[in-house]
């Protein structure tokens, strides 16, 4: 059981995925600190998110498995952060499988399987299409109505 981990994320439109991913590293130990990524920082990761920074943190903090939260603002923050808060154990889901191999100099490195048929480009992807097909339909009722009117003249 470590003492204290942290895991890093944007966690954009907060889903089961990552409430999955946040429980799962929170019971390998006592204390778990997450990093949000920045809007900026999301930036420099060629990452668009919906929601921003403050209301990803804000979210994020709610959680029960989260006891504190903070700015993840570059890529080379992660040395720093394991040494500043003296983090036993590193965990990320398994996209990033080896990405984060370096750190096991520092602490322990895990890295979970990730909630499947989930995520939040999914999501954005999903809202996309439900709006295209309202604005076909839109269309399609607007030249009905059109039609309607100009039989009316
Ligand atoms: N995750 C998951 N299952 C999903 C989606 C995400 O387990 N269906 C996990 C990811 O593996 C990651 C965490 O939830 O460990 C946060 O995911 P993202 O918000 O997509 O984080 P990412 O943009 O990958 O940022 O320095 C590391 C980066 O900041 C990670």
């Amino acid at each position: 059981m470590a003492n204290r981990i942290i895991t890093y994320g944007t966690f954009d439109m907060f889903h089961i995925g990552h409430l999955e991913l946040l429980k799962r590293v929170k019971s390998y130990g006592n204390e778990l600190i997450v990093a949000i990524s920045t809007d900026e920082f999301n930036d420099i990761k060629g990452k668009k998110t919906i929601i921003p920074y403050e209301q990803r943190a804000k979210i994020v903090e709610a959680i029960r498995y989260v006891d504190k939260v903070i700015p993840e603002y570059s890529w080379e923050q992660k040395i720093q952060d394991i040494k500043k808060y003296d983090i036993d154990l590193f965990i990320m889901g398994d996209d990033w499988k080896g990405k984060f191999d370096f750190l096991k100099k520092y602490c322990e490195v895990l890295y979970l399987p990730r909630t499947e048929g989930i995520s939040s480009t999914e999501l954005k992807n999903t809202l996309k299409t439900i709006s295209s097909i309202n604005i076909k339909e839109l269309n399609h009722a607007f030249e009905i109505l059109k039609r309607i009117k100009e039989n009316l003249e």
